[in-house]
């Protein structure tokens, strides 16, 4: 009998120990990517037997690709060599300026994530690995030993979508305790995004922490709407199931989000403790969220005092019908009649949308609409859009 017991005994713990030990043994032997003190970086795969390794990103100088849009300057390539062991690696020649990276391995042609990094972001149907190269702005995209605010996902519900739809909001630390009412800042993700996209991609919730930690901003709750007016909420998050992503989504820039968008607000307004006035009220977004925060402001210019144009897309694609995108100057003059507290304007010289903006500039120079500009290198990445969240959130709510 105290045999047997001990036999059950002993399978029992086999089963339960199967169960809750099948992740136990992933743990990577190899480190990689390691970022040394000197900021050079070095990246390592265990592949014995491939021929070729390689590493994409964004830290390698640019190669031109081809896109759907024209000829851009894309990620670079660097090769990887194998060392007796069968472990490729490389280092990066020299140090890289402090910022969020993101790179991926192309081994014998097949693009795959890094193995040994957990880190991983998805940027519209792409998946690739991140590190952060610390010091200067970077550090604000790092977790630091701060206040932290929350991030929630909230639904709310669109009787002009016909739907309930996903929003990240976040709260500032001490939200939960307090009595206080905080502004409000809208921040609108581009095509392809969703709900998830500045939280994750763009780490607004690292930069808020840390800018609000810094007293460079004001405490505000953040709310991340999903800007695709056909769709409930992120990729794999709907009753649709796990769909794969995609930018060629119905009701893309057709009036329909920026017709919804009170419905949002007003959800806010009844459902947190928000200033509910246009002083304490921002909106900005990047590419198709700059053009939807364009069009919003001046759709409702009684809504917003803050205005932020990142990458923007500026007019409506050839075709287009919605009342939304009639009379544009007629209400860019209304809206810049009411005086809004801060227009501001960014991209990078080698953004695609970089003569659309100019255009638009000239349009608010002529008719002295006053807006701030702000111009830095690169095109339409996420690296200048978290540069300009960086930038445009301490000017908010003065
Ligand atoms: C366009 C220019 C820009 C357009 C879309 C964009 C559909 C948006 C790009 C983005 O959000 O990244 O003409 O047409």
């Amino acid at each position: 009998m105290k045999k047997f017991l001990a036999l059950l005994a002993l399978l029992m713990f086999v089963s339960i120990s199967a169960i809750a030990q099948q992740a136990l043994w992933g743990v990577p032997t190899i480190i990689s990517p390691e970022v040394h003190k000197d900021k050079t970086v070095t990246f390592r795969l265990n592949a014995p037997n491939a021929d070729l390794v390689q590493v994409t990103g964004d830290f390698l100088p640019t190669e031109k690709i081809k896109t759907p849009f024209g000829e851009f300057d894309g990620p670079g390539y660097a090769d990887l060599k194998k060392n007796d062991k069968g472990i490729w690696e490389y280092t990066t020649p020299s140090p890289l300026a402090p910022e969020l990276y993101s790179y991926t391995f192309v081994v014998d042609s097949l693009k795959m994530t890094d193995p040994s990094n957990i880190y991983q972001i998805r940027d519209v149907a792409s998946v690739t690995n991140i590190f952060i190269v610390p010091g200067e702005r970077a550090d604000l995209y790092s977790v630091n030993n701060v206040p932290h605010g929350t991030l929630s996902k909230i639904w709310y519900n669109s009787p002009s979508l016909g739907m309930n739809r996903r929003l990240t909001v976040y709260t500032p630390a001490g939200y939960e305790d307090s009595k206080e009412s905080y502004p409000v800042f809208y921040l609108l993700h581009g095509m392809g995004g969703d709900e998830n996209a500045w939280s994750e991609l763009g780490r607004a919730a690292q930069i808020l922490d840390n800018l609000i930690a810094q007293e460079k901003a004001k405490p505000m709750i953040v709310v991340m709407t999903n800007g695709n007016a056909s769709q409930e909420a992120a990729p794999g998050e709907t009753s649709a199931g796990l769909l794969p992503p995609t930018t060629q989504l119905p009701k893309t820039m057709d009036g329909s989000f920026e017709t919804s968008f009170p419905e949002v607000v007003d959800f806010i307004d009844s459902h947190y403790r928000t200033i509910p006035q246009k002083s304490a009220r921002a909106i900005a977004g990047l590419s198709m969220g700059g053009f939807h925060s364009l069009h919003i402001s001046k759709e409702y210019p009684d809504m917003f005092d803050y205005v932020g144009l990142f990458s923007a897309a500026i007019m409506p694609n050839q075709g287009v019908q919605s009342p939304i995108y009639s009379d544009f100057e007629g209400k860019l003059k209304k809206q810049f009649d009411k005086k809004p507290a801060l227009y501001w304007i960014a991209i990078g010289n080698k953004d695609f949308l970089y003569d659309a903006n100019n255009q638009f500039r000239k349009i608010l120079d002529s008719n002295n609409y006053p807006y701030e500009y702000f111009e830095t290198g690169d095109g339409h990445i996420w690296k200048n859009w978290r540069i300009y969240l960086t930038e445009f959130i301490p000017k908010l709510f003065k």
